[in-house]
């Protein structure tokens, strides 16, 4: 279509152009998206292979040439845990999973994979196809996990944003693979998988729409601990028929005797409060791994007491390096399940590592069940796909966990981002700078819980004073004339909830002078969505092609939404690419086999690039044995 643009172009025709030609008429890359799945897909290779990456690489390492080896699923295993959640439903299925654990001792998992653990180690970036690959492997020789998490938290966002992939298609496809294990997501109770939050009816559509399409157990937080923003979510999931699994999300040391804020009564308290309204499991969500040995025991056996009926299911990244021996205290305590990832996946800030917790509880009364030589193939697979995402790596950056994070209380996934950028920055004090202003940061707020989103809040405060060159005395004093940050200034107002013990005062009157203060539920007020509205828009503006999880998608993001959908309409279905050639495309004469759709495999080779002519390339391909050729604008 676009050399059909050229040539019926007068211009062009009569041989009067130079190198401002293309410049001068855009209307020529004005063309109708054909509905050539196969032409799109070479757009798309040609425009990578002439301009590069078309997602933002985060570093300039390359992804590994390699093909990871998928182990044999020697094992068929059809039954799981979901086979009860499905016939006897959510509460029976809580019921079942803590007179199991009570019955034979077995600690159980979760695998966070999926989903935290790239989360925390490879910027979110692991694709659908990847997970694809091993998802038979995981369905058979994992069939007694308590959960599979694979879904929510930034995956969302991510998925749509970067990978140009549909985060409910990931839903939907690894559903069909692995129809056994339970799947768990993670949702921000009132904001759902956003960064804000949205009116009441869209989060509990958009748990239906979860349910549907294949999500069994949610676990729902609040970044306060804010109970009213989590009986949104609970609410929504429970009416939604799936497994509400509420969260406390940690902070401090309830080991500390003079940490008197966040206690052992604090929590106990929020616990209660969770099962009052309606938790089938409780979580303990210590999403920087601030946890010890000993507070950890201390924690679990007194949430154990109160709810002797209730599992409790703990959730700890490995950020200082104590999170096996916290998962050692966990089961002594009487924890029902703990997260981990598999071991090439595992350590610094993702969760700790599936293989060491397993062998640690061989022979012990807490015996996971979970066969080790699996753990090893499994793994193996992961440490060879893990090598594809070379560009995402933490570990350029990152070399060892670190302790410090007991005192700067930083999340596993911020702690990863936030070295990552000082780095960039070209400054290694940098980031020893970023984190002492992030406990000061925190101080000023009111020693807060930190977790999206009100731990962006901490880390847009801690940038500001970096930046300015603020001490906390010299903010607080100079507060009323400064320009603080949009989320801070939020944040005071009352628009993410209210913090446990109120805000910090007289820093918050001089944040807000005049400003409007909220104490109701900050989404309370929101009118309902109208949904039908939004998919008639959607559907003038893209047509037929829009479904209800692409509106849901708009709904909680909508610029992203629709550039996911332009994209797709340009370049097709990249996500059949496999990772390195989705990443930066193939090398010449490399044989590409891309399965669209099942029964359909396009056969592509990349045969060469031509010379720069009129600002563009011409790039030859053969397809399915014939050949194509492109013209592509050099955008060098
Ligand atoms: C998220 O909200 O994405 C988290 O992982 C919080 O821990
Ligand atoms: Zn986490």
């Amino acid at each position: 279509p676009y050399l059909l643009n050229v040539l019926q172009n007068k211009q062009f025709l009569e041989g009067s152009v130079d190198t401002s030609f293309i410049d001068q008429n855009p209307d020529l890359f004005n063309f109708k998206p054909s509905q050539n799945r196969a032409q799109k897909l070479l757009n798309y290779l040609a425009d990578v292979v002439v301009n590069g990456p078309l997602t933002e690489l985060g570093t300039n390492l390359k992804p590994a040439e390699i093909v990871p080896t998928v182990p044999e699923v020697t094992n068929k295993v059809t039954t799981g845990w979901r086979d009860v959640y499905l016939r006897d439903g959510a509460k029976a299925f809580a019921k079942a999973i803590r007179d199991h654990t009570n019955s034979t001792n077995q600690l159980m998992l979760m695998d966070t994979t999926f989903r935290d653990a790239h989360q925390s180690l490879l910027a979110t970036r692991v694709r659908t196809f990847d997970m694809k690959q091993i998802a038979p492997f995981v369905s058979n020789h994992f069939a007694n996990l308590y959960s599979l998490e694979c879904w929510g938290g930034a995956t969302f966002d991510v998925s749509l944003r970067f990978l140009h992939e549909c985060p409910w298609e990931r839903l939907r496809e690894l559903r069909k693979l692995i129809p056994n294990v339970p799947f768990q997501m993670l949702l921000r109770g009132a904001n759902a998988v956003g960064y804000t939050n949205y009116p009441d009816n869209v989060v509990n559509e958009f748990c239906k729409l979860a349910v549907q399409n294949g999500m069994d157990v949610f676990r729902v937080f609040d970044s306060l601990n804010y109970v009213p923003n989590l009986v949104v979510g609970m609410d929504a999931v429970n009416n939604a028929g799936g497994i509400v699994e509420a969260a406390i999300s940690y902070t401090g040391d309830v080991s500390d005797p003079t940490r008197t804020k966040y206690n052992l009564d604090y929590y106990v308290d929020v616990a209660d409060q969770l099962v009052k309204a309606g938790a089938h499991v409780l979580s303990v969500k210590d999403m920087a791994g601030l946890l010890k040995p000993k507070a950890t025991h201390m924690l679990i056996d007194a949430i154990r007491q109160r709810h002797p009926d209730v599992p409790i299911h703990l959730h700890t990244h490995d950020t200082a390096g104590t999170g096996v021996a916290n998962y050692m205290a966990a089961a002594q305590a009487g924890c029902d399940i703990v997260d981990v990832a598999v071991d090439s996946m595992s350590g610094m800030t993702s969760q700790p590592s599936m293989g060491a917790v397993v062998a640690s509880l061989q022979n012990t009364d807490r015996h996971t069940h979970i066969d080790l030589n699996s753990v090893f193939k499994y793994s193996s697979y992961w440490e060879q796909a893990r090598l594809l995402y070379a560009p995402f790596e933490c570990t350029t950056t990152m070399k060892s966990g670190n302790a410090d994070v007991y005192m700067n209380e930083i999340p596993g996934g911020q702690y990863t981002n936030l070295q990552f950028q000082a780095f960039s920055l070209g400054l290694g004090t940098q980031f020893e700078e970023i984190k002492r202003a992030y406990t000061e940061a925190n101080q000023l707020l009111g020693d807060i819980i930190k977790v999206t989103p009100s731990s962006k809040i901490v880390g847009d405060l801690a940038q500001f004073m970096v930046q300015n060159k603020l001490s906390s005395e010299d903010l607080v004093n100079k507060a009323e004339d400064l320009s603080f940050p949009t989320s801070v200034v939020e944040y005071m107002q009352g628009l993410i909830g209210q913090p446990p013990g109120g805000f910090p005062e007289p820093l918050r009157s001089k944040i807000l002078k005049g400003k409007k203060r909220y104490d109701a539920r900050p989404g309370s007020d929101l009118a309902p969505l109208d949904f039908e509205q939004v998919k008639k828009d959607l559907i003038e503006k893209y047509g037929e092609i829009v479904t209800d999880c692409d509106v849901m998608s708009h709904v909680m993001f909508p610029k992203v939404l629709e550039e996911f959908l332009d994209f797709k309409l340009k370049y097709g279905p990249v996500d059949k690419l496999n990772t390195r050639v989705f990443f930066v495309g193939p090398k010449i004469a490399e044989d590409l086999d891309i399965p669209i759709e099942k029964g359909k495999t396009l056969r592509v080779k990349l045969l060469a690039v031509g010379d720069l002519k009129n600002g563009e390339r011409e790039v030859f391909f053969e397809l399915n044995g014939q050949l194509r050729s492109l013209l592509v604008k050099d955008k060098s």
